[in-house]
């Protein structure tokens, strides 16, 4: 069928390896870096590192700005399981190979994600550089049929027809926001819709004008199918974009936009994106 690698066998044996590589590292918190962020992954303290290509049924992350590793470790003093690279829809992977980490960290053990991911913004309102705290998604790839849930259900995993309402948990929101004003990161701290695209072109004008129209705030071409994944098997998720470019929403200009600057406006801003992870991680926020 159209998802049978997400078969309940397949992911225990990718658990079990990963359990076997883990030593004492009993995550509850998973973090996914975004293009750009993997400095995220440089954090952890006593770095048990797994390449993507020795962990069965993973695939290579052919993004560049993408390292393709879990990363197993502290920050913070908590154990956490990092991902140094995702898989995107657009690299030409089916939606149960984008969302297969998230299934395999819920058997590991994993309560929490936390996703990062560089967006454009559309909200005239956000200035590169900023933060979004994700409190909601459009899924244009989900309502056109591509979702990793697709074909049979396994309940063991979750519900044939999961709840998306209360995707980006509320209270964790409230703590993470708390940690970025208590960083001084107010000014550059947003919230809003994430809109996910198939990617990977980017947007037309035409239809960046219409995703602001449909309510949209930041565009991207990932994280909503590993949100999906993880809801489903009842992980808690938040997720962060960092506004890396303005998307151009109007015919009279000579702006563009190119992965290039992504992936600078990425780099000056890693630092401070790790430091609110890491500030998110003490006890403080109990999490
Ligand atoms: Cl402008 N669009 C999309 N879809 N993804 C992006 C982006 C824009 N900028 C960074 N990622």
């Amino acid at each position: 069928s159209s998802n049978e690698g997400y078969s309940t066998e397949k992911v225990r044996v990718s658990a079990d390896f990963l359990k076997s590589k883990m030593g004492n590292v009993k995550p509850k918190i998973g973090i996914i870096c975004g293009s750009g962020l993997s400095g995220l992954g440089e954090v952890v303290e006593n770095k048990i590192v797994v390449k993507y290509s020795e962990i069965p049924s993973f695939v290579e992350s052919t993004v560049p700005g993408h390292k393709g590793q879990l990363v197993f470790g502290q920050i913070s003093g908590k154990d956490v399981v990092c991902m140094q690279g995702r898989f995107h829809p657009y690299e030409g992977y089916p939606g149960w190979v984008v969302g297969f980490p998230l299934r395999v960290m819920k058997l590991i053990g994993i309560e929490m994600v936390l996703a990062t991911n560089a967006a454009g913004g559309i909200n005239p309102e956000f200035k590169v550089g900023d933060f979004m705290l994700i409190k909601d998604h459009i899924s244009f790839t989900g309502l056109a049929g591509y979702t990793p849930l697709v074909g049979p259900n396994d309940s063991s995993f979750g519900p044939r027809f999961p709840p998306m309402n209360d995707a980006y948990d509320k209270n964790l929101r409230t703590l993470f926001k708390q940690c970025a004003s208590d960083l001084g990161y107010d000014d550059f701290m947003r919230d809003g819709v994430y809109c996910n695209v198939f990617g990977p072109s980017y947007e037309t004008i035409a239809e960046l004008r219409l995703l602001l129209k449909l309510g949209g705030d930041a565009a991207g071409m990932s994280t909503v199918q590993e949100v999906v994944t993880a809801r489903h098997c009842g992980i808690k998720v938040i997720a962060c974009s960092l506004i890396t470019n303005e998307c151009i929403l109007e015919y009279d200009t000579d702006k563009t936009v190119c992965h290039d600057e992504v992936l600078q406006t990425a780099n000056d801003r890693a630092h401070q994106m790790q430091t609110l992870v890491t500030n998110s991680q003490t006890s403080r926020t109990h999490w």
